[in-house]
């Protein structure tokens, strides 16, 4: 039989900022996904990567005072970026695209061309509202008060010549994906994508842009890129080969099974680009599955919002697998959840520390104790246990009748687990990993009373009596343990590893197929206790210190351009012409994301415009009525069409990575057109 397929994607991550938790929730979710389907042995492709282009990314590198290429490459490459943190979080993808790849760029000018000759991409006007932040075009209808209905931030209007895309023609092709199958996943988020986007009319997507050019271009029209989305979207195809040479698994691994995204970005993944899809012919991946969001405070994480939590320093402080742990035992997939230190501490030490950890370690100590490490031959597979686990997996339940013999506990412990692999395997195709850990909870913690109501050490007071029973419960414990350390590989897989070598599991009962097969331990198994793989974390010590680290980490890391060593001639400096001006009037340059443009008093009776690029950092009616510093004799230059009459002088620095400015304003009392020297 041919081995199975099976290819999922994350989103490519914007490369804006340094990522966060709710970045590592997708991704981490993602990952065990794959390992699980890794550990079924199938043929796994998991994929992911960088979404690098686009104007926030060119604003960002501006600010920065580097190349956009320069500004991604620092956070995508450098340390402590996009690709450190997986390799931190022990993300086992198979291919990680970046989508400045040359393929990749080479493909889009492809895909685009490939549309527009088919008829689905034509020239046209764009007018109507942008957000500039989520880099998405929107309909009056669909703002929410005026604003992005995405991020709830102002819109601006925009109006260019662009390329416009079909997706009306493919709105009742959509619709019926949605409703009618079950490509999106959960089911939920369906009503959401038809009610709000499609049944108020899909519209044509403005699908290039002029405004700036951090983007792919389009070869055959030059002064436009293409719209960043579907720049991002056909990374799923391009990263296995489409339309390009660098890889050759498209044939191979394409549909996706599936495509784990943020919910934000469901409408972009259920309805664009199947419509993409659908227009260069290729099939449709066969799920989208839209989780929700990790919020703090009840908002979304956002560098913006100054409240992001940094997976670096709780994987620090607690381990990776504790924190891959908590973010898929807490938060059901499909919905938000709200983020706590506290809660992720009280998850290490109910879950991990008291129950799986004291699970392992009370088993191995004892079988160290009680045989030296060993059990006796014969103490485990007994035929009676054998036969049990046969007949609950035959029933595919837990609700097995006992027979004359079987002891109550064993019957409940055994049932338990050697049926455990249905119901996680079940959750796990759900794409709900909570439940799959719910599950495999349910039996350690079953083990853990089995402990208590055997009491070993109570039947290890008469060996010569009680020996082969504490053997037979200590084996039925490691067994438990196997099972479990299985299907928890694919969420902590380090310390999977670990538990593995204390309960002497050979490579061949650390498989899928094992996991279902009770009693495959060998009796005579080298058990050793080893070091105590969670240990209780104290509350209070580690709250203080997470507190420290918060703010070790926002305690801003100030940076100032290194001054000049070679000078200048005292005549020269002179020659520089700097006064004092008061701002008469302030407005944003129309069409310029940047541009102020400044009506100046500078004491001649004539006004002076200047124009400044540094509306990301002032409001205009904030610097109305201020007194300024202006160069006046720099030649006049032309920019948006405006003349510039001189420069106004800032003070700029870098603060976290981050380039900030301060425009000079002196004493109000200064008269404009006072000369500075
Ligand atoms: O959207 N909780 O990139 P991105 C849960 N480049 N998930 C979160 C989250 C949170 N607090 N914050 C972010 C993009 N995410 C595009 C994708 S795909 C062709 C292009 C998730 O870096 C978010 O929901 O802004 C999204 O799925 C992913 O992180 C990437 O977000």
């Amino acid at each position: 039989m041919d081995q199975k397929k099976f290819y999922l994607t994350t989103p490519i991550y914007y490369p804006s900022d340094k990522l966060h938790i709710g970045h590592t929730y997708c991704t981490v979710a993602s990952d065990a996904i794959a390992r699980y389907h890794r550990l079924r042995g199938e043929d796994v492709m998991f994929l992911t990567g960088t979404d690098e282009h686009g104007q926030k990314i060119e604003d960002k590198a501006k600010e920065a005072g580097v190349t956009p290429k320069a500004y991604v490459d620092r956070i995508v490459e450098g340390p402590g970026g996009v690709r450190d943190l997986w390799k931190l979080m022990n993300i086992s993808n198979d291919r990680f695209i970046r989508t400045t790849d040359d393929y990749h760029v080479s493909a889009i000018q492809k895909i685009f061309k490939k549309m527009y000759d088919n008829g689905d991409i034509y020239k046209g006007t764009y007018k109507g509202k942008y957000c500039k932040p989520c880099e998405s075009f929107w309909t009056e209808s669909q703002l929410v008060d005026g604003k992005c209905p995405d991020c709830g931030r102002p819109v601006v209007d925009a109006e260019e010549e662009a390329y416009f895309f079909r997706l009306s023609k493919y709105a009742d092709k959509i619709q019926h994906l949605l409703e009618d199958t079950d490509f999106l996943q959960p089911r939920s988020r369906v009503n959401e994508m038809v009610n709000n986007f499609i049944k108020p009319g899909l519209e044509d997507l403005c699908v290039s842009r002029t405004s700036f050019t951090w983007g792919v271009p389009v070869d055959f029209d030059p002064g436009h890129v293409v719209y960043v989305w579907v720049d991002a979207l056909s990374n799923y195809i391009t990263a296995l080969g489409y339309m390009n040479d660098r890889y050759h698994d498209y044939a191979h691994y394409w549909p996706a099974d599936v495509h784990i995204v943020g919910k934000e970005i469901v409408r972009f993944h259920s309805i664009i680009w199947p419509a993409m899809l659908m227009s260069l012919g290729e099939p449709l991946p066969k799920h989208v599955f839209g989780h929700g969001w990790l919020l703090l405070d009840g908002g979304k994480m956002s560098k913006s919002k100054g409240n992001v939590v940094d997976p670096y320093i709780l994987a620090e402080h607690f381990g990776v697998d504790a924190l891959r742990f908590f973010l898929l035992r807490t938060f059901p997939f499909g919905t938000d959840g709200n983020f706590s230190n506290e809660l992720l501490i009280q998850t290490i030490n109910t879950d991990l520390a008291n129950d799986l950890g004291n699970l392992v370690s009370r088993t191995t100590a004892m079988v160290g104790k009680y045989f030296g490490g060993t059990l006796p031959d014969g103490c485990g597979a007994a035929a009676a246990d054998k036969a049990l686990a046969g007949r609950c997996q035959e029933k595919g339940c837990v609700g097995v009748i006992p027979e004359p013999g079987d002891i109550a506990c064993d019957v409940e412990l055994i049932a338990l687990a050697a049926t455990l692999r249905g119901r996680y395997e079940e959750a796990m195709d759900a794409y709900a990993p909570h439940k799959a850990l719910d599950e495999v909870f349910k039996v350690i913690q079953r083990a853990n009373k089995y402990i208590d109501e055997n009491t070993p050490w109570t039947l290890a007071k008469d060996m010569e009596q009680n020996g082969a029973r504490l053997a037979h419960v200590l084996y039925n414990l490691l067994e438990a343990t196997r099972v479990c350390a299985i299907l928890l590989t694919p969420f902590i897989p380090d310390s999977c590893g670990k538990i593995f070598a204390q309960i002497g599991a050979c490579e061949g009962c650390r498989t899928w197929d094992s996991a279902a097969a009770w009693g495959s331990l060998g009796d005579t198994a080298a058990v050793t206790k080893g070091e105590n793989l969670f240990p209780r974390v104290d509350v209070d010590k580690a709250l203080e210190e997470l507190e420290q680290a918060a703010g070790r980490s926002a305690a801003p890391a100030v940076e100032v351009e290194p001054q000049r060593t070679e000078t200048v001639d005292f005549d020269t400096f002179c020659r520089s012409d700097f006064r004092a001006v008061k701002v008469k009037a302030c407005e944003n340059v129309k069409k310029s994301s940047k541009l102020l443009r400044f009506t100046l008093d500078d004491g001649t009776g004539t006004d002076r415009q200047i124009l400044s690029g540094i509306a990301m950092y002032y409001k205009p009616e904030e610097l109305v009525g201020k007194t300024l510093v202006a160069i006046v004799n720099l030649p006049p230059r032309k920019m948006m069409g405006l003349e510039s009459q001189g420069m106004l002088i800032s003070a700029v620095h870098t603060e976290n990575g981050e380039e900030k400015l301060h425009l000079i304003m002196v004493d109000d009392a200064i008269p404009a057109g006072a000369k500075l020297c």
